[in-house]
């Protein structure tokens, strides 16, 4: 398979990430996606290939333009204020406060945001962006008749909602690449989720929709980060109602039981009847990540792509968690190999 990346991702490198109380050089780090490559150079998977800028039309299919506006030109009017250190929201509108959108920047980070541990920086908005670029040109091979490819982008993004950046996440890079096969001609797309984490932007952008099916394998809200989402009894309303699923689980589960979800999972999408698949390819369920609880070893991602070969539809991976950043490159590429070998 083809694997689509770009060197923009290198412009997101922040110095924090408020963790534990403390400022922490981030998790989500330009090295994640160099022992991939290295990973990629040693094993016979495909080229590498540059994306194709697709401009802003296609991001605004799934976010708001006032919050791609912001994250623009957040970064510059952080900045403006004086502030010393990198722009990291720290006030919300919670429960029984106004929505109202506010103008000062300090008001945009949190209502625009969902989570602390996200730091803006100068560089962030244009990898952002070239991740985008990244998922939708993976997308487009797909769609062109390619059986399947790797969009290897960073920052991540399925935590980014409709509105709302956190997570490590800015723009829903699988949410993209989904809505790219479906403006291409499938009728019916399936997002299968299995990083650790649950993908709440995910979840968000398709909740009302019965075109994209979304399932998800991930952490127990109880214990887990986004904590707010990846409930069982989310399962998406109106039109959307029941396609969505969520087979949230607990500290420690490791491949017997995650590979039963995974199963499970599978089985949906087969049941729900779709053209291709895009993956969610977090890495973040490895036994020794330094965040996450479940205890996936090397050798079982491999069993995990031939897993989802098992479907046999034409499928993009699309990167996104990940954070034993020695193990990240065969963790993610036994995965894709897994699948390849069927
Ligand atoms: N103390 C992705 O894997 N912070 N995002 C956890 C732990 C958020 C992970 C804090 C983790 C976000 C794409
Ligand atoms: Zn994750």
């Amino acid at each position: 398979m083809r694997t689509v990346h770009s060197e923009a991702h290198r412009r997101r490198a922040p110095k924090t990430e408020l963790s534990g109380g403390q400022f922490v050089p981030p998790y989500e780090c330009p090295e994640r996606v160099d022992m991939i490559l290295t990973r990629l150079s040693e094993v016979v998977l495909g080229p590498v290939e540059a994306p194709i800028a697709h401009g802003r039309a296609p991001l605004e299919r799934l976010h708001a333009p006032a919050y791609l506006e912001f994250l623009e030109a957040a970064w510059r009017d952080w900045s403006a204020e004086g502030h010393i250190g990198e722009a990291i929201a720290y006030v919300w509108p919670a429960r029984r406060m106004t929505e109202r959108v506010p103008n000062s920047i300090e008001a945009r980070m949190g209502y625009f945001s969902f989570s602390a541990d996200t730091a803006i920086d100068a560089g962030t908005w244009e990898a952002a962006r070239a991740a985008a670029d990244v998922a939708i040109t993976a997308a487009g091979f797909v769609a062109g008749g390619e059986h399947a490819a790797f969009a290897l982008c960073r920052p991540p993004g399925h935590h980014a909602a409709r509105d709302m950046y956190g997570g490590y996440s800015f723009l829903n890079n699988a949410g993209l690449a989904a809505q790219t096969l479906l403006d291409q001609g499938a009728e019916r797309i399936a997002v299968l989720d299995v990083d650790f984490h649950h993908g709440n932007g995910t979840q968000d952008i398709f909740w009302q929709r019965d075109d994209v099916f979304f399932a998800s394998l991930h952490g127990a809200p109880e214990h887990a980060f986004p904590h707010f989402s990846g409930y069982s009894d989310e399962s998406g309303t109106g039109a959307g109602e029941g396609a969505t699923l969520n087979l949230p689980l607990a500290p420690g589960t490791a491949w017997e039981e995650w590979s039963h979800a995974l199963a499970t999972a599978c089985n949906a999408i087969a049941d729900h009847g779709t053209d291709a698949l895009v993956v969610s390819l977090g890495a973040d369920t490895f036994e020794n990540d330094p965040i996450s609880f479940f205890k996936l070893r090397s050798e079982d991602f491999l069993r995990v792509g031939s897993r989802i070969a098992k479907l046999g539809l034409p499928t993009v991976f699309v990167l996104e968690g990940g954070y034993a950043v020695d193990a990240l490159g065969k963790n993610i590429v036994n995965t894709l190999e897994g699948f390849e070998a069927g």
